[in-house]
Order: C-alpha cells, then structure tokens, then sequence
C-alpha cells in the first residue's frame, strides 16, 4: 500500500478478485493500483465514463479525484496474468469496424477479391466503409481465443486501433482484432458479413486508456503470429499512415445512427500478411500498440 500522487499514464486494467470484477491503474510498469477498493467503487470502465459525461469532465479528472490521498491495494499485472485473471477491458455492446483506411488494406483487398475497384473506390471517396462487427457476446478479451472459421481456408488477423465510443465521440483506446475471413469475403463483398461477423471473431485489450493521455495520431502498430514455438509472421504499421482520422469515422458511424455509449469502432488495420499466409489452430497472435499495450490471443476453429 502506498499513497497515490500524480498520475501520467492513464492505462486501465479489469481483473478478477474472488468473482468480482475490479480496475487497476498501471502507475508504474506492471503494477496496478485498485480503483474499486476506493470512493466512487468503479468496477468498469463505463462507470467512469458516465461519471465523466455527466459531471462534463475527463476520466482521468474523476480517476485522480477518487484516488486523492488514498492508499488503495497495488495488484501486480504479471500474477494476475498469470492466474488468468485478466477481464476484457469493456464489454462493447456493438462493436463496428472501418474497412480500407490503410493503403495496404487497399491492396489486400484486391489482391483476394474478384471485384477489385470497389476497394479503391472506397478508399478515395468521401464516405468511409463502415461495417457492423459485432455483439458483446463475439468479443473475446486478452488470453482468449479468437476464432477462425472451418469453413474458410483464409484466415488473418487485422491489428487495428480500437476506439471507445462515448456520447458519440471518441472517449478512449483498446488495442483490437477484426479477424477476418480472406477467401470468404474474396468470393464475393457482399459475403462481408460472414467473412466478419462469427464467433471469438472481435478481440479487445489488453487494458482501457482514456483520450486525455494518448495522441493516436502516429502510434506504431506491431504484430507477430508464433506457431509451434516459432515466429511465423511479423508486420508493422503506424496509425500516422491512416488516409482518416478517428473523429472523421466516428463522425460518420454516428451519423443518424444512435451508437449505444461503450461501442467500439475499429479504425482498419494497415497490417496485411502475404497472400500465402493463413492462421492456424493454435498460432498465438500478439498485436502491440505504443502507449497502450500488447494483445495476445490464441485462434481456434469453431
Ligand atoms: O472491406 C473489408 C474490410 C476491410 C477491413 O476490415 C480493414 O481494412 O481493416
Ligand atoms: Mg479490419
């Protein structure tokens, strides 16, 4: 225990303590600090940021205000992965994706689909490719499977920069994964739906962290795949390297439809393995963002 001061980052994890769910600031690297133990009791990240919207503030206001002058529990990350008690940060009740706001997902796209313009003309126009991703109940968090389809035979992950939604606006960042089905969505775009949308097919984490302590404009995006013990694929990408900006999407998602407070948009993925790659069941998957952390998730087949 100790006294809490300034914060500087704003990373939030959720975790289990004896069944009940609890967030932890990460103050310094890999120890977190309680927040459920102290004045407010958040046990999730929409608590605060409702608390945020309606006193007109920032979540970072209302975490430094319930933690002045106490001395709450300090957890550490490392056991609490350890024992799996690591929750998925929020449970988004609709989570929406971006498609083609990268240049190689633009190539990507042509390269598996037998309607190839539709993808540049998508990428120029004005309007952005906005699709529905998925339920709560599809969303897996970190060190949960994510899924691959049995009846596709091209499969990849899409690292992408997951956005918090709140009264319509961006209110937060999570590390995401639109897995995706190549072939199916290769085969005809209005397949879309089934090439994303199924089971374990979102994931989110490994933590929260709020607007106020994160400039997403050039955040590193990196991502590995291991298979048997060896690394079977690497990539990288920047989000400076978005032919959008996040408000501009959330603009457009909001947009005469009303998006539940705690949905989640997923802004593209820049990521794009070669043509030959597909996952396996088994390969780990693990996608780092600067400033917020690396979601690691293994696939399976469902
Ligand atoms: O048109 C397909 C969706 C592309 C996508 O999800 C992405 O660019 O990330
Ligand atoms: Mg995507």
């Amino acid at each position: 225990r100790r006294v809490v001061q300034q914060l500087v980052t704003m990373r939030i994890y959720r975790f289990d303590v004896g069944g009940h769910p609890h967030l932890g600031i990460e103050q310094r690297d890999g120890e977190l600090v309680d927040l459920t133990a102290v004045r407010l009791r958040a046990d999730s990240v929409e608590t605060l940021l409702d608390a945020a919207s309606l006193g007109d503030t920032a979540v970072d206001a209302i975490v430094e205000r319930a933690l002045e002058g106490t001395e709450p529990p300090v957890h550490s990350l490392a056991d609490i992965i350890d024992a799996g008690r690591l929750l998925v940060p929020l449970l988004p009740p609709e989570v929406w994706g971006a498609g083609v706001t990268y240049q190689r997902s633009m190539e990507g796209r042509r390269e598996e689909s037998g309607t190839p313009d539709i993808y540049s003309r998508v990428y120029e126009e004005e309007r952005p490719e906005l699709f529905f991703k998925s339920t709560a109940s599809r969303v897996v968090g970190p060190f949960k499977d994510v899924g691959i389809r049995a009846d596709s035979a091209w499969n990849v992950p899409e690292p992408e920069l997951a956005v918090v939604l709140w009264d319509g606006k961006v209110a937060g960042y999570m590390v995401g994964n639109d897995m995706a089905s190549r072939d199916i969505e290769g085969d005809n775009p209005l397949y879309l739906t089934q090439a994303k949308v199924y089971a374990r097919s979102c994931a989110v984490g490994p933590c929260y962290v709020s607007p106020g302590s994160l400039d997403p404009s050039e955040l590193a995006i990196r991502a590995t795949i291991e298979r048997d013990g060896a690394q079977v694929y690497a990539g990288e990408s920047n989000t400076g390297k978005m032919a959008r900006t996040f408000d501009e999407l959330a603009s457009w998602l909001t947009r005469h439809n009303a998006v539940p407070d705690g949905s989640v948009l997923l802004t593209g993925t820049g990521i794009v393995p070669p043509a030959e790659f597909t996952l396996e069941a088994g390969d780990i998957i693990r996608i780092a963002i600067d400033g917020i952390g690396t979601l690691e998730n293994k696939v399976r087949i469902v």
